[in-house]
C-alpha cells in the first residue's frame, strides 16, 4: 500500500526540517515560523531602512507570535551603546535602541523570552552590554585544521572564497548575534603570515561582508614576522622605519577592502612565535608599532600576555614579570589579552595575578571554550561556572570588590575600549561543536560577555529551554547535571589544585608520569605535581617559587598559608604531605582518592539522568549524547586509576576501601599512546 501522493509530498517537505532539527545544527535558534493568521493580527513597525534594523524586523515578522512591536532608533540615546530598551504589555511592545544592532539584539532577546516561555505581561528592561567588544578567537589554520578544535574542520572554506559563500557563514553570524557576540578572529594565533597577503585579504573581505549586517567585525591574528616572510624585508624589527612602513601599507590595504576591520590579535615571543624580543625590543615596542598603523582607522591591537620560557623561574610567574614593568607603556588602542589562569586553561586555576596588577593598561580576559584540557568534545563540561569563577574573583587591585569583571569592564580603570574573548569550539560538524552540550559553552560565553552578572544557572536554563525542551521534568535535572559537570571533571581529572598532568601533545587523558626525552621541563607533568614520598603539589609560597607574592593582600597571605589556602587550590600553591589532615579530617591521600571516586560516580549518575530523559529528546541527539556519556564514564575511570595508582607509588598508602577499586594495571596505562596527529 503506497502512501497517498499528498502524504508523500508532506514527508518530502517536512523531513528535512525534522532531520534538520534533530542533528543539533539549529543550536538554540529553533524558532518556528509564526502562523499567518497570528502574523496578520499584529504589526512589526519600523521606519529605519538600515540593513541590520530590517533584519531585526524580518526575524520578528517571521518568528514573533506575540503582540505588535514598534521598533525605534533614538540616536541620542548614546548611553545604550549597542544595547536596547524593551517596554510593553499584552497590548504592545516598544523596542528602542541607539543603533540598528541594538534592535537586532533586542529582537533576539524577545524571541528568547518567547522560546523560554518567559512571563512577558509586564516588560520593562534595559540592556547595555558590559563589554564593548565580545570576540571569539578561532584557532583555525589556513589548511582548515583547527588547533585544539574537536568539531571537525574549520568553517572557513578558503579555497572557495571569495567567490563562493558557504551558508554556514550567515548561520554562524546569526548564532553569534543572537547572543551578542560582535567580533571574531578568523585565524589561529599561531598565525600563518599568508592571511595578510592580498589574495587572503580579499577572501576575508567576503566573509566580513556576510557578517556586517549581524554587527560582527572581523579581526585577524597577525604573525609578527610577516614583513620579512611575505616581502623579504631584512627583518621585522618594530623600531625600524621600513618595517613600520610595511605595516602602515598593509593596514591601509586591509581597510581599503574592509573599512570596518577590527584589528590584530598577536601572539608574540610565545611558544616559538616571532616577536619584538627577537630584536631586543619589548612587547610595548611591538604592540605600539601595530597600534600606530591601525590608529588612523580606529583599529585595535589585542596583544597576548601568554608568554613563558623554559627558565628556572616558575612558569606561573613569567607573564606578570614580563608585563607589569610595561604598565602604561602601551598605546591606548592596545588591549592586553590575558588567560583566566596563570598557566594554561586548566580545569581549575587561581586567577592570574596580572589582572589588576596593571592599572594603566586595558586588559581583556581570554577564556577557552574549546575543551583542550577538559575532554575535547567527548566530555560534558558546562563552562559557565568556570567563567564566572574568574569574573567574580577579587583581585584587590583597587581594594576589595575589584573583581576581574570590574577590572576588565572599564568600571574600575575607565578604559576607553573594553573587550572579552574566548577560544571558539566551533567547526564544521553538523552540531557545530562536536558535543551537543558544548553548544552551551559558546552560548554561555556570549551571554556573559553581554552581562557578566548573569548566573550560570540562568544561562543553562535559557539554553536548555531553547535547545531542547521547556518541560520542567527535563529542564531541572539537565540544569543540575550541567551545573555539577565542571566540578565533576575537576574531580576525576585534577582535584585539589593538581594541574597539567595530562598526556603530552594532544592533552587527552591522564599521564602524570609523562616524560618526553629532551622535552621542556615546563611541559612535563612532574614539573607541576612534584610528587615524592613526602607529598605532592607545587610550592608557590614565599618559601617556594614565591608566585603568591604576585597577588595583592589578602590573597597573598591567604594562598601562602597552608591552613588558609582554599583546598581546591591546595596543590597549586603548596607541596603537601600525603598525611596532611584536610578540613574533612581525612588525610590528603584519602581526600584525593575520594575526589577521583566521586568524579567517576557522578559521571555515571549523568548517564542515568540522561537515560531517564529519553522521552523528551529527539532520537538522534539523545543517542549522540548517550554515547558521549559512555566515553566520559570510561575516561573518568581511566583518569582515576591512572592518577591514584601512579601517586600511590609515592604515598605508599592504601586506597580507602570504600573507594571503587582500580580496574587497570598502571604498567598497561603507561603504554597508552593515543595517535591524534591533527589535534597537535
Ligand atoms: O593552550 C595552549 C595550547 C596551544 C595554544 C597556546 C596558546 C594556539 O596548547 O595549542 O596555541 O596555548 O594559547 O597560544
Amino acid at each position: 500500500m503506497f502512501p497517498r501522493k499528498k502524504h508523500l509530498l508532506f514527508l518530502i517537505v517536512l523531513l528535512p526540517f525534522l532531520a534538520h532539527a534533530q542533528e543539533g545544527s539549529q543550536l538554540w535558534l529553533r524558532y518556528k515560523p509564526v502562523e499567518k493568521h497570528i502574523a496578520s493580527q499584529r504589526r512589526i513597525g519600523l521606519r529605519d531602512q538600515h540593513k541590520t534594523a530590517q533584519l531585526a524586523r524580518k526575524e520578528l515578522e517571521r518568528y514573533w507570535s506575540g503582540p505588535t512591536i514598534e521598533m525605534h532608533i533614538d540616536k541620542g540615546a548614546k548611553r545604550l551603546k549597542e544595547g536596547y530598551q524593551i517596554k510593553g504589555s499584552a497590548s504592545g511592545i516598544h523596542l528602542n535602541a541607539a543603533e540598528p544592532i541594538g534592535l537586532l539584539y533586542g529582537a533576539y532577546h524577545l524571541l528568547r523570552l518567547q522560546e523560554t516561555k518567559a512571563d512577558m505581561r509586564n516588560l520593562f528592561l534595559e540592556e547595555i552590554p558590559d563589554y564593548d567588544i565580545r570576540i571569539l578567537n578561532h584557532w583555525d589554520n589556513l589548511d582548515r585544521t583547527v588547533e585544539r578544535g574537536y568539531a571537525g574542520y574549520s568553517l572557513w572554506l578558503w579555497d572557495e572564497l571569495p567567490g563562493k559563500l558557504s551558508p554556514r557563514y550567515e548561520q554562524y553570524a546569526r548564532a553569534n548575534a543572537s547572543i551578542g557576540i560582535n567580533a571574531t578572529v578568523l585565524n589561529n594565533v599561531n598565525a600563518s603570515p599568508e592571511i595578510l597577503t592580498s589574495e587572503y585579504i580579499v577572501k576575508v573581505k567576503a566573509i566580513a561582508a556576510v557578517f556586517r549586517k549581524y554587527g560582527i567585525k572581523v579581526y585577524l591574528s597577525a604573525n609578527f614576522s610577516a614583513p620579512k616572510v611575505l616581502d623579504g624585508l631584512a627583518d621585522s624589527d618594530p623600531l625600524r622605519k621600513p618595517v613600520q612602513q610595511w605595516w602602515e601599507t598593509k593596514v591601509k590595504e586591509i581597510y581599503q577592502q574592509i573599512p570596518d576591520f577590527g584589528g590584530f590579535l598577536v601572539k608574540a615571543n610565545s611558544e616559538g612565535q616571532p616577536g619584538p624580543q627577537d630584536y631586543g625590543r619589548t612587547h610595548a615596542d611591538g604592540a605600539n608599532m601595530l597600534a600606530d598603523a591601525l590608529k588612523p582607522y580606529g583599529g585595535l591591537v589585542m596583544w597576548r600576555a601568554f608568554v613563558y620560557n623554559p627558565t628556572a623561574e616558575d612558569r606561573a610567574k613569567q607573564a606578570y614579570q614580563e608585563f607589569v614593568p610595561l604598565d602604561g607603556e602601551f598605546r591606548d588602542n592596545v588591549i592586553i589579552q590575558i588567560k583566566n589562569g596563570p598557566i594554561d586553561f586548566q580545569p581549575r586555576e587561581p586567577v592570574t595575578p596580572l589582572f589588576g596588577a596593571m592599572t594603566h593598561t586595558p586588559q581583556m580576559i581570554e577564556f577557552q571554550i574549546t575543551q583542550e584540557y577538559l575532554g575535547f568534545s567527548n566530555h560534558l563540561v558546562y563552562l559557565a561556572p568556570l567563567f564566572k569563577e574568574t569574573l567574580d574573583s577579587d583581585t584587590y587591585a583597587n581594594g576589595p570588590g575589584t573583581t576581574v569583571a570590574r577590572v576588565t569592564d572599564g568600571s574600575t580603570f575607565k578604559n576607553k575600549k573594553t573587550a572579552i574573548s574566548a577560544v571558539a569550539n566551533i567547526g564544521e560538524d553538523a552540531n557545530w561543536t562536536g558535543h551537543d552540550f558544548a553548544q552551551a559553552n559558546w552560548y554561555a560565553f556570549g551571554r556573559l560577555a553581554w552581562n557578566h552578572q548573569l548566573s550560570s544557572e540562568q544561562i543553562a536554563e535559557e539554553w536548555i529551554r531553547q535547545t531542547f525542551s521547556n518541560d520542567a521534568q527535563f529542564v531541572l535535572p539537565v540544569r543540575q547535571m550541567m551545573m555539577r559537570s565542571r566540578e565533576v571533571a575537576v574531580d576525576y581529572m585534577m582535584p585539589l589544585g593538581l594541574h597539567h598532568i595530562f598526556a603530552y601533545g594532544h592533552h587527552y587523558g591522564p599521564e602524570p608520569w609523562g616524560e618526553m626525552e629532551g622535552g621542556r621541563p615546563d611541559w612535563m607533568p612532574w614539573y607541576y605535581h612534584n610528587a615524592d614520598t613526602v607529598g605532592v603539589g607545587f610550592d608557590r609560597t614565599t618559601a617556594g617559587s614565591g608566585a603568591v607574592s604576585q597577588y595583592k593582600e589578602p590573597l597573598r597571605s591567604t594562598f601562602n598559608k597552608l591552613e588558609s589556602c582554599p583546598e581546591n587550590l591546595l596543590l597549586w600553591f603548596h607541596h603537601v604531605p600525603w598525611t596532611h589532615r584536610m578540613k574533612s579530617g581525612r588525610t590528603l591521600w584519602d581526600e584525593l582518592c575520594m575526589h577521583y571516586d566521586r568524579g567517576v560516580h557522578e559521571v555515571r549518575a549523568f548517564q542515568k539522568v540522561w537515560d531517564t530523559l529519553q522521552p523528551y529528546v529527539d532520537k538522534q541527539r539523545f543517542e549522540q549524547v548517550q554515547s558521549k556519556l559512555k566515553i566520559q564514564a570510561k575516561d573518568a575511570v581511566w583518569w582515576k586509576d591512572a592518577c591514584l595508582l601512579y601517586f600511590q607509588t609515592f604515598s605508599k598508602m592504601p586506597i580507602p576501601y570504600q573507594v571503587e577499586r582500580p580496574i587497570h594495571e598502571l604498567q598497561e596505562l603507561k603504554k597508552i599512546k593515543l595517535d591524534m596527529k591533527h589535534h597537535n
